[in-house]
Parts: C-alpha cells; sequence; structure tokens
C-alpha cells in the first residue's frame, strides 16, 4: 500500500490514494483524513469528485469489510463519523449561491442511513439549489409540516434498506397531495429504481451525479394523480406487520425448545437470533407491500452471505425461515414468498 508521508497526494489518480483514504477512515485518523482531502482541494480537485469517487466509494468498501467480518460494527461506526466530519470540511470549503429552486432532502421514517443523501444534499447545493437537509429518519407528518413552512420544488427522498418501503410511500404519498414532486433514491427503492415508481415517486435517480443532472434539465416532472398509487398492502401484509412480536416470540421459543444448542447462547448471539428473524418478519412484510418476492430473495441471498462470513451454518437461515413460515399457513403470499427463500438456501 501507498504511504503518503512526505508527498501528499495530488490527485485522485494518485495510486494507492484509494486505500490510503480507507486506512485513514478505518484507523480514526480524523485529522488526516481531513488533511488528504483539504490537500487534494488545494490541488484544484472538484469537490464533486472527491464526495463519489473518494467519500462515497470508500464507504462502500467500509460496507464490504463489515459484511465480510473483516470490520467490526464499532469500526465501520467510527469510519462513517469519519466520512461524514470529512464531508463537512469539503462543504465548509465550497460556497455556491443558490440560484435555482429550493429542495427539502431527507431520509425515510426508520431509515438511519443519512451520509448518502447527504452527499446528494451537498452536490445539489454545489449545483445550485438551495438544500433543506432533514437528515436520517424523517416521520411522514414532519415532512409535511416542513414542506407546508417552505415551500420547495422537489423532495429528493432517502430509502437504503427495502424494509422502509411501506414508510416510503406514504412519505410519497404525503408529498405529492400536498403538490411538492418528489425524486427518489438508494438501493431500497430496488435495482432500477423499480419499487420508487411503484410506490408513485415522480422521478428516480441511481445516484447523486444522475439527480443532479435530473433535476437541472427534467424538473417539475409531469405530475399524474397522487391518489393513483396511494394504496398498496392487503391483508397478508397488515397480518404479518400487525403480528411482527408474535412470529418473532413464537419462531424464537420454538427454536429454544428445537434446537440444542441455544441453550448455550450467550446475550449477544441471543439478540442476533432475535434479530435475524425480525429481518425475515420485516422484509417479508416489505415484499408483500409492493407484492414483488424479489425484495424478499434478495434479502436471503444478502443474508447468507453475510452470515456465512461468520461462521453461521446455512442450515441457521432455512431453520428461521421455517420456523416463520409454519406460523404463516394461512396466508398464500407469504409463504409462497418464504418459500422462494428456502430455495435459494437449499441450492
Ligand atoms: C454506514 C452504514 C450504516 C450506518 C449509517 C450511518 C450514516 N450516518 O449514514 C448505520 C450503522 C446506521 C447502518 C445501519 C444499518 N445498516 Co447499513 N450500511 C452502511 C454502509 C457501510 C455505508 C452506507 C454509505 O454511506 N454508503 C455510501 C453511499 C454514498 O453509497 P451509495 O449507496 O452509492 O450512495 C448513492 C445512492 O445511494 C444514491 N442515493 C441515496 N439516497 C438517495 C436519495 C435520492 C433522492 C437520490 C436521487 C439518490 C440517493 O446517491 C448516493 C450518492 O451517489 C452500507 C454499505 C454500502 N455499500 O453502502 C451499509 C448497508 C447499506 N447497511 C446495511 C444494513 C443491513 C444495515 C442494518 C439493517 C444493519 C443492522 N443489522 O442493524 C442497519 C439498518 C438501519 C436502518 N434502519 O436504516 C446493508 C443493506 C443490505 C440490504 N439488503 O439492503 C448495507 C448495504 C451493508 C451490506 N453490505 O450489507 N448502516
Amino acid at each position: 500500500m501507498t504511504v503518503f508521508t512526505s508527498n501528499p497526494p495530488r490527485s485522485l489518480d494518485d495510486p494507492g490514494l484509494g486505500d490510503h483514504f480507507l486506512s485513514l477512515v478505518g484507523d480514526g485518523d480524523e485529522y488526516g483524513a481531513v488533511d488528504l482531502v483539504t490537500g487534494l482541494l488545494d490541488n484544484g480537485t472538484p469537490a464533486q469528485r472527491i464526495m463519489l469517487d473518494l467519500i462515497a466509494a470508500t464507504q462502500s468498501r467500509v460496507g464490504e469489510l463489515w459484511a465480510a467480518n473483516e470490520w467490526s460494527v464499532a469500526r465501520e461506526h467510527a469510519a462513517t463519523a469519519i466520512s461524514e466530519r470529512v464531508l463537512a470540511a469539503v462543504s465548509a470549503r465550497t460556497t455556491v449561491r443558490p440560484t435555482r429552486g429550493r429542495i427539502t432532502v431527507a431520509c425515510v421514517d426508520g431509515e438511519w442511513h443519512a451520509l448518502p443523501v447527504r452527499i446528494l444534499g451537498e452536490m445539489l447545493r454545489l449545483d445550485g439549489w438551495r438544500v433543506d437537509f432533514l437528515g436520517a429518519n424523517v416521520p411522514g407528518p414532519h415532512l409535511v409540516t416542513h414542506l407546508h413552512q417552505t415551500g420547495p420544488d422537489a423532495v429528493a427522498l432517502s430509502c437504503m434498506i427495502a424494509t422502509r418501503l411501506p414508510r416510503a410511500h406514504t412519505a410519497i404519498t404525503a408529498c405529492r397531495s400536498v403538490g411538492v414532486p418528489v425524486i427518489a433514491g438508494g438501493r431500497g427503492f430496488g435495482p432500477d429504481g423499480r419499487w420508487a415508481q411503484k410506490l408513485g415517486a415522480d422521478a428516480w435517480a441511481a445516484g447523486a451525479e444522475e439527480a443532479v443532472a435530473r433535476l437541472a434539465h427534467q424538473w417539475p416532472p409531469v405530475v399524474g394523480d397522487p391518489y393513483e398509487t396511494a394504496f398498496l398492502g392487503d391483508d397478508e401484509y397488515t397480518y404479518v406487520v400487525r403480528s411482527r412480536g408474535d412470529l418473532v416470540r413464537t419462531a424464537l421459543d420454538t427454536l429454544a425448545a428445537t434446537y440444542p444448542p441455544m441453550a448455550a447462547y450467550d446475550q449477544r448471539q441471543h439478540d442476533a437470533t432475535v434479530e435475524d428473524l425480525g429481518h425475515i418478519v420485516d422484509f417479508l412484510a416489505a415484499s408483500l407491500y409492493v407484492a414483488d418476492q424479489q425484495i424478499f430473495t434478495g434479502f436471503v441471498e444478502w443474508t447468507a452471505v453475510v452470515l456465512e462470513a461468520r461462521g453461521v451454518p446455512p442450515v441457521a437461515l432455512q431453520v428461521g425461515l421455517r420456523l416463520v413460515k409454519d406460523q404463516l399457513r394461512d396466508y398464500p403470499a407469504a409463504c409462497a414468498t418464504l418459500e422462494a427463500g428456502l430455495r435459494l438456501t437449499t441450492r
């Protein structure tokens, strides 16, 4: 790995720069990381490129290292905090007076991934928008109050994890019903944003750069009837959401009674099992809500990789899926979805 001690990096093309920045955020070297980007800015690197090609790209690598169990959750949290600090340092060095309209940038209710959409907010600010950045976890009613108070031209809504899609739908419907069009983004809306369309978003963009272009050249969009896509979710979805606590508890009790090694679980293993079962139910509910099994099968594929990296045998995921399925015999769509997930674990 290149270590830039005496020769500070001059451009994003310097070999080893990405590795070096990753090691700085991974070692908690906040000042080193800020110095590095300050040097890049001084050498004329555009702030947008630093945000996307360095900060965002490094965060994706942090995610891979966490998923592979090479980095602990604490190390990922610390690295993310430094990325946020670096982003703030880049922002502080760039002033652009607003020349376009006003835009509200927010995460949906229950969505804690604020950094990706913060990068979007900064990119929009640099493109001349007046940005109101509301950050993580914005409940729908508060979002609407904010729209009434500020009258923006658009809402940029982020959903990074598909379990938040029902809440995203509520927010999209509420924004559109007060006449503010929504651009959606974040991996939670699906590989090509297909669920954003289903939930009635006026536009979707894969990343910040695409969103900046879309908002500059294709805004306001042609807005359809906000109530056309207002109703999703059926009896099965409602049942699964309402019974979440019971589904997880019963699965846990059955597991404890039928899987002797669980008796030796420590608190951490017990909590992880509760969390995993909760994820099964939450992704199932989201899948039923938008009537697309891919949300669930994608979750199963991803979880299998994460568990494997932690030495958990594939049978554990199978057992979890079966324990939830056994409780949902009267719900055909839920059973079919869980079965599709089970098939993936037995391949
Ligand atoms: C840091 C992080 C966290 C932090 C977030 C802190 C913060 N302040 O942001 C914390 C610890 C809170 C967290 C929590 C969780 N996380 Co997390 N997290 C990450 C991580 C490592 C980095 C996120 C990031 O900053 N990415 C960098 C950004 C810049 O990348 P990007 O997605 O390309 O960004 C672009 C687009 O998303 C888009 N975009 C985003 N929003 C919007 C909005 C609009 C309008 C538009 C147009 C575009 C747009 O524009 C961005 C810029 O170009 C990712 C890994 C990853 N690869 O992203 C996992 C990841 C997203 N997390 C994941 C998971 C599972 C979780 C948890 C469920 C973990 C847990 N067991 O609790 C929770 C869920 C919390 C919740 N309810 O939200 C998974 C999601 C997997 C899946 N199946 O969906 C990932 C992918 C990790 C992994 N490899 O498995 N996480």
